[in-house]
């Protein structure tokens, strides 16, 4: 079968359904294809920190009904060493807040108001394939129910996270990669406990890092830190329980992390990863596809909803005027706010785990670092100025 759309979409977690939201109040047409079920993408629990240029930007389309009622609002975070607690205040120090709302409800709210408005979002679709956007008339290419589909389209969006396929069918040579990987991963569990403390508790600790976070008053997003090659079987409750007790403890000895049900666990690997420029003539990467950063800094939803903002700004002049100005300067635009998160979130990773080829100096400078972080309020400011997010230019 036979389609034409203006924007073909592939991907439709944060990226591709905020793009198809953006491009729908602004009168253009899109068509957006996934190739897991609704149920799969609704139920996948990943980030969990949305910055207030985030929340302004959904508020701004549309979506903030259920995040303004659920999302909770944090204003600082404590960072938690030597067993004494540390608690950097955002609101104090850029007179900003952060929002504590699932990406899965981003997505849920995303994707009921792309149905309720009757635009095309397929699900289970296979075999999806991009052609032509080198030239004047990109076509994607799809199978749904045994049927072989063909969408025209005048621009592509590559939404479709690290490993789809958008970035790998640009022809070899246009891409320069910068990837790096970490010695170490986040064993992360969802638990029906609530929540050790009212805001993130970030954890270094000889044992490894460990990360309270939370998704509700009942309901714990809980980390440790593991090796890059560990196995779920390696880490039954218990053991993670344990961990988690061990290297948050504070020295009085009266934290305790509430326990419950583990309704959810997985392995979450490290890696820093770009690749440049994120377009190839009619196709334009945005979001995972393009760049990768390790959680600790929290960044990885929210530079995706950052590209597709500027990815909607630019397709929409592009439609009133014809301008490509903004077409043509939507990577580097992109890339800028990238590179600061890919140091923002290199340097929180960094700092907050155990490295297993530490000699006893990088530990000590470690700790230094920590004390000074927490000591001096220039370099507490710089932390809160980049978890809030920068403000969008
Ligand atoms: P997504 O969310 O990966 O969405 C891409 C969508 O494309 C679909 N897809 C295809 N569709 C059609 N055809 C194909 N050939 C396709 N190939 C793939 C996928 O099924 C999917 O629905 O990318 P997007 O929209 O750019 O959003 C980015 C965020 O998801 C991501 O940055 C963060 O969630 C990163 N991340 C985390 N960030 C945090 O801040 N805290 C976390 O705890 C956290 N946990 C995670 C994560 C990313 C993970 N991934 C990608 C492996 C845990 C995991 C497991
Ligand atoms: C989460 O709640 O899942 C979460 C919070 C902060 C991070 C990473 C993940 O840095």
């Amino acid at each position: 079968m036979r389609h034409r759309t203006q924007v073909g979409i592939v991907g439709a977690g944060p990226a591709g359904l905020f793009l198809s939201c953006l491009l729908a109040r602004a009168g253009i047409d899109s068509i957006v294809l996934e190739n897991r079920s609704r149920d799969y993408v609704e139920n996948r629990i990943r980030a969990g920190v949305l910055e207030q240029g985030t929340v302004d930007l959904l508020n701004e389309a549309g979506l903030g009904g259920r995040l303004g009622r659920e999302g909770l609002a944090h204003g600082g975070i404590e960072i938690r060493f030597d067993g004494r607690g540390h608690r950097i205040d955002f609101l104090a120090l850029t007179g900003k807040a952060i929002t504590v709302y699932g990406q899965h409800e981003v997505v849920k709210d995303l994707i009921a108001a792309r149905l309720a408005e009757g635009r095309p979002l397929h699900f289970d679709v296979s075999d999806v394939a991009v052609e032509g956007f080198e030239g004047d008339s990109p076509v994607i290419r799809y199978s749904s129910a045994g049927v072989a589909h063909e969408i025209a389209c005048d621009f592509i969006a590559g939404c479709d996270g690290f490993h789809g396929i958008c970035r790998p069918s640009i022809p070899a040579g246009v891409l320069t990669l910068y990837e790096r990987s970490y010695p170490f991963a986040w064993m992360g569990i969802l638990a029906a406990a609530p929540p050790a403390s009212k805001e993130l508790i970030y954890a270094h600790h000889e044992r490894g890092f460990a990360l309270l976070s939370l998704r509700s008053p009942t309901l714990s997003r809980l980390y440790v830190q593991c090796g890059p090659e560990d196995d779920i079987g390696d880490w039954p409750d218990d053991r993670i329980w344990e961990e988690l007790q061990r290297r948050t403890a504070t020295s009085d000895g009266a934290f305790r992390v509430p326990q419950g049900a583990v309704l959810q666990k997985g392995i979450t690997p490290m890696r820093s990863f770009v690749a440049e420029p994120m377009q190839c003539g009619r196709l334009f990467l945005a979001g995972d596809s393009a760049h990768i950063v390790p959680p600790t800094g929290a960044k990885g939803m929210n530079l995706a909803i950052a590209d597709v903002h500027y990815l909607a700004q630019a397709l929409a002049a592009h439609y009133r005027s014809g301008s490509t100005d903004l077409l043509a300067g939507y990577s580097a635009r992109c890339l800028r706010r990238v590179w600061n998160a890919q140091r923002f979130s290199w340097w929180m990773t960094t700092m907050l785990h155990r490295h297993p080829d530490d000699t006893p100096f990088d530990r000590r400078r470690r700790l230094a670092e920590l004390e000074y972080l927490t000591g001096s309020e220039a370099a507490m400011r710089s932390l809160a100025e980049n978890y809030v997010g920068l403000p969008l230019e």
